[in-house]
């Protein structure tokens, strides 16, 4: 059984963002949530709202910290909380205001560590990579709820297969703000916690020796996901996106993985503008390495902008496309517990019939 799980407090980061050379409103919205609850809202698919903002059971709140941090940054994470109130008190931004980066950090050959700048205007460059990841009031609520919904999904997960506990085999969390750009020390590409990272160690926490997969299918490469685990024999990151697009210093097919790690990193980029049909044999081409890999959890980063209309992404992918695709994922891997995390995905109006056909696909099989 699937079931679909949303916070309300994801709809309240509303941000601006560098795109070209023009400050526009952030093309990851909230009216792109909107739409997606409204098409399931219509639809016989099981949707489930979780709003940690109402708090509720401490210890959770606890173990959501704790988890996170085994990820991210101490200090990053302490930004991302007061970073919008500081620039508010130092008289920076008004109310409505949204804290973006001036200066990035520059790896330097002094020797001397990174650290952060005195100056609370600059940090925040010393911990983001791009302009497209503002923090503005009420950000920071809608980062923590969109990670719950991660962390919430994968420990529904944790329970399939033992006695009876769930017959939920999959969980799609309708994150917003996405995650896969985040590197555990820098927000960029719309992301501020990696997702598919706390899903991981959610689901270790529970399974310490456990073989995880994570199958990224949005139209950008996953840095920050591909980051965290580079180094990781027992996480396979496999990811599918636009040759030399965002976020362009990553992606390539020869970065594999390192030490213990080396062949766990599989990036298969994919020419701008090429046909569904190219797409799937990257698809099937991946879906054997992982079931090579034996993973015993599943975590798939779900973007929508590999969409033929989108405005960040460019294959020649249509709504009825999503549907075989989930269909092929789920019969190479139907045993396996799925957590399903919504990255990208930037025209509106198909959106909701991208996740529909999406979603009706997985279930045929
Ligand atoms: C986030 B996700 C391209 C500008 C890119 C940020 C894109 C973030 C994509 N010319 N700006 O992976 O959908
Ligand atoms: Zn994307």
């Amino acid at each position: 059984m699937l079931i679909t799980l949303y916070d309300p407090d994801c709809l309240l980061h509303k941000t601006v963002e560098l795109l070209g050379s023009k400050l526009i409103p952030a093309l990851e919205s909230p009216a792109r949530l909107e739409a997606i609850l409204e098409a399931l809202h219509l639809s016989e698919h099981e949707c489930r709202k979780i709003q940690l903002s109402a708090g509720g059971d401490e210890g959770r709140v606890s173990r959501l910290t704790k988890l996170t941090s085994d990820t991210h940054n101490h200090n990053y994470l302490q930004h991302l909380q007061s970073v919008y109130e500081e620039w508010l008190s130092a008289g920076l931004i008004e109310k409505d205001g949204n804290v973006l980066p001036e200066c990035f950090y520059l790896p330097t050959s002094t020797g001397k560590p990174m650290r952060p700048p005195k100056d609370v205007f600059a940090r925040a460059g010393y911990f983001a990579f791009d302009m497209s990841s503002g923090i503005m009031l009420d950000s920071y609520r809608a980062i923590v709820a969109s990670a719950n919904l991660a962390y919430e999904g994968t420990d529904m997960l944790t329970g399939f297969g033992t006695d009876g506990a769930t017959d939920v085999d999959t969980v799609f969390a309708l994150c917003r703000p996405p995650g896969h750009h985040c590197d555990g020390r820098r927000a960029g590409g719309y992301c501020y916690i990696n997702n598919a990272a706390l899903a991981v160690s959610t689901w270790r926490a529970s399974k310490p020796q456990a073989r995880v997969a994570i199958l990224d299918i949005d139209f950008h490469h996953g840095n920050g996901t591909q980051e965290i685990f580079y180094s990781d024999p027992k996480v396979l990151y496999v990811s599918i996106h636009g040759e030399d697009e965002f976020p362009y210093y990553t992606g390539a097919e020869d970065e594999r993985g390192i030490g213990e790690g080396e062949g766990t990193n599989i990036n298969l980029p994919l020419k701008v503008g090429s046909p569904f049909e190219e797409y799937m044999s990257k698809l099937e081409y991946g879906l054997d390495r992982l079931l090579d890999f034996r993973p015993e959890f599943l975590v798939i980063s779900l973007g929508f902008d590999t969409f033929h209309a989108d405005p960040l992404g460019h294959f020649q992918i249509h709504t009825e496309d999503y549907g075989t695709i989930a269909t092929r994922i789920r019969q190479n891997l139907k045993d396996i517990p799925c957590l399903v995390l919504l990255e990208g995905g930037y025209v509106i109006e198909h959106l909701g019939a991208n996740v529909l056909s999406f979603l009706k696909g997985w279930k045929s099989v």
